[in-house]
This record gives structure tokens, C-alpha cells and sequence, in this order.
């Protein structure tokens, strides 16, 4: 035994080198991200919120999240408090457009580079974010004006439920659909109001509107499938069959609201994909390696109606 370790004994370095060096290189310092996230108004959003938190955890980033409860002061407060963090990256789903570039011009310093994901900011400097990865509001809009003017003939009175007020999407849904509408004079808006992209106020809204508006309207086009599925409960509760008696337009395209396409209680949902984790993090990697990335990227996104909602079910991912 003596004469083995004695004979051993000069060549443990070499061993320890040997080792080291087929070790795996240690693991690169995880990435840290901070998400200022809106809050969770919607089925949408938590679909958003599911997409980012386990990406991170499938790559291996280490997340701070901050829940805003849709309030805007709350999230630059996040934004903030990531910053004295000293994260690599920091995403936002900006609540509303304004109020962003002293933060922003913060993070800039800080040389932290901020994607804005989902909804724009509005800011007289675009370099204070590197880049916007989200859907086409007005697109979206635009595709909802163009079925529904073919699907009534150019016809009808419309309420409109408008999302959170301020926020990029209620804005260029609310604008692009206006203008999808304007060359058919017997197609137009009577009304329209906000349930601030939520089940319950999309409820009380469309109680409201048939309290003032009575039976003298045909269609009902909602900002997001929150508000569409709470305005059914009060279309039924009035005595009224959703998607007959009442035309009913609405956007995002999450299963409940594909389910209530294809059980004939909305007639059109046009698609907005919440599902940005792969994408958001695809460029958070390569703006830390100073890699360039596309200054803006745009979801593809489908429509759903009699003709396919049943069909697409099985396949939904949110
Ligand atoms: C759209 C997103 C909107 C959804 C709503 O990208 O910002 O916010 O349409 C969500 O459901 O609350």
C-alpha cells in the first residue's frame, strides 16, 4: 500500500488538471431579466405571463417579475427598481403609451437595454429601447372591420367595447376599425366605452349600453374576448341570443373565446398571440452578445369563425 501511494503521490496534480479540464466550463453567469409585466386583467395576459415565466425557467434565466395590477406608476416603479438591480435586460408590456422616457432614459444610462413587448411606447427618442416584439393593433382592427362589413353587407349599429384607455391596442383597435368601416355609411359605431380589457366591466358596460340603447343596435365589436364573454352574460340576461339576435366581433383568440365561436355565441374572433417568451428572449440574448436585432417584429395572427373555430380546439396553445 505504502509503495502505491508513494508512487501516486506526484501525480495527483496532473489528475486535478485532467479533471479541470474536461470539466464543464463552469456555467456562464445566468442571464437576469427584468419583466414589468401589466398585471393579469385578462386570459390573454396570463397566457403572456405562462409564455414568459417558463421560457426564462427552460433557459435557464433568472426572472424578476413585477405585477403592476395595471398600474402604470407601479410598473416604472419596477422598471426602477431593476435598474438598482444592475439586471441585463429589462422587458416591458407598457400599460399605457406615455409617461415612459424619464425611466427610460434611466435604464439607458444604466446601459441596460429595455425591449417593450406587446404594446408601444410613445417617446420622442426610439433609441431609449432596443426593440418592440408585439402584434399589429391596427391590423388587427382592420381585419375586424373588413369580416364583419362582409358578413352584414355593410350594415349595422355598433357598441364598441374599448380596452384599457391610453393603451397602444385600445388605440389602434379603436382607430383602425374605424377607418376598416368608413366607406360603408350604413355600418357605423353608436357607441362606445371602455371595460378596460376586463371579464366584469365588459359585463356592467353592456348592461349600461342596453339600459340607453334598448334593442337599437345589431353588433357588438370588443377590444379583447374578456370583455366579448362578460357582455354575453348580459346580452343572455337581457333575453338575447349572442351571436343571432346580436352580431358579436371580439380579438385575442383565446380558447374560451374560440370555444364561444364555435358554439355560435361570438361570430368572429380575430387572433393576437400572447405567447412571446421564445421570441422576447431570442433578442434578449443576442442584444447582450451586442448582436443586432430586427427594431421591430410582428406577430403573425389568424382569424377564427363558423368556418375553422371548431376545427382549431384541439390545437389552441392558449
Ligand atoms: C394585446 C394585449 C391586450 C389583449 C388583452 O396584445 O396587450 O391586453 O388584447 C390584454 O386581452 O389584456
Amino acid at each position: 500500500m505504502k509503495l502505491l501511494t508513494s508512487l501516486c503521490r506526484p501525480l495527483w496534480p496532473c489528475v486535478v488538471l485532467a479533471l479541470l479540464a474536461f470539466a464543464p466550463a463552469a456555467s456562464a453567469k445566468a442571464l437576469k431579466v427584468g419583466f414589468a409585466q401589466t398585471g393579469a386583467e385578462s386570459g390573454w395576459r396570463t397566457a403572456n405571463t405562462d409564455s414568459m415565466k417558463s421560457e426564462a425557467v427552460a433557459r435557464g434565466i433568472d426572472l424578476k417579475f413585477a405585477d403592476a395590477q395595471g398600474k402604470p406608476e407601479n410598473q416604472i416603479r419596477a422598471v426602477r427598481s431593476f435598474i438598482a438591480q444592475g439586471v441585463d435586460a429589462i422587458i416591458i408590456a407598457p400599460i399605457v403609451t406615455t409617461g415612459w422616457e424619464p425611466v427610460l432614459r434611466e435604464a439607458k444610462q444604466a446601459k441596460i437595454p429595455v425591449i417593450v413587448m406587446d404594446r408601444a411606447v410613445q417617446v420622442s427618442d426610439e433609441s431609449l429601447y432596443a426593440c418592440f416584439i408585439g402584434s399589429d393593433f391596427a391590423e388587427e382592427g382592420r381585419m375586424a372591420a373588413d369580416w364583419l362589413a362582409k358578413y352584414t353587407g355593410g350594415k349595422g349599429r355598433i357598441l364598441e367595447l374599448q380596452g384599457t384607455t391610453g393603451s397602444d391596442p385600445a388605440n389602434e383597435r379603436r382607430r383602425a376599425f374605424a377607418e376598416g368601416i368608413a366607406k360603408y355609411p350604413d355600418l357605423k359605431v353608436i357607441d362606445s366605452q371602455s371595460g378596460d380589457f376586463q371579464r366584469q366591466q365588459g359585463k356592467e358596460v353592456m348592461e349600461a349600453l342596453l339600459k340607453k340603447h334598448g334593442r337599437d343596435f345589431d353588433i357588438v365589436y370588443s377590444h379583447n374576448d374578456d370583455m366579448a364573454l362578460g357582455a354575453i352574460q348580459a346580452i343572455e340576461a337581457a333575453g338575447l341570443k349572442p351571436g343571432k339576435d346580436v352580431i358579436i366581433v371580439s380579438i385575442d383568440a383565446i380558447k374560451e373565446g374560440v370555444t364561444a365561436v364555435a358554439d355560435g355565441k361570438i361570430n368572429c374572433v380575430v387572433e393576437c398571440n400572447p405567447l412571446f417568451g421564445p421570441k422576447a428572449y431570442d433578442a434578449v440574448a443576442k442584444i447582450v452578445a451586442g448582436q443586432p436585432v430586427p427594431r421591430k417584429q410582428y406577430n403573425k395572427d389568424g382569424l377564427f369563425d363558423a368556418t375553422n373555430a371548431a376545427a382549431a380546439l384541439p390545437t389552441r396553445q392558449y
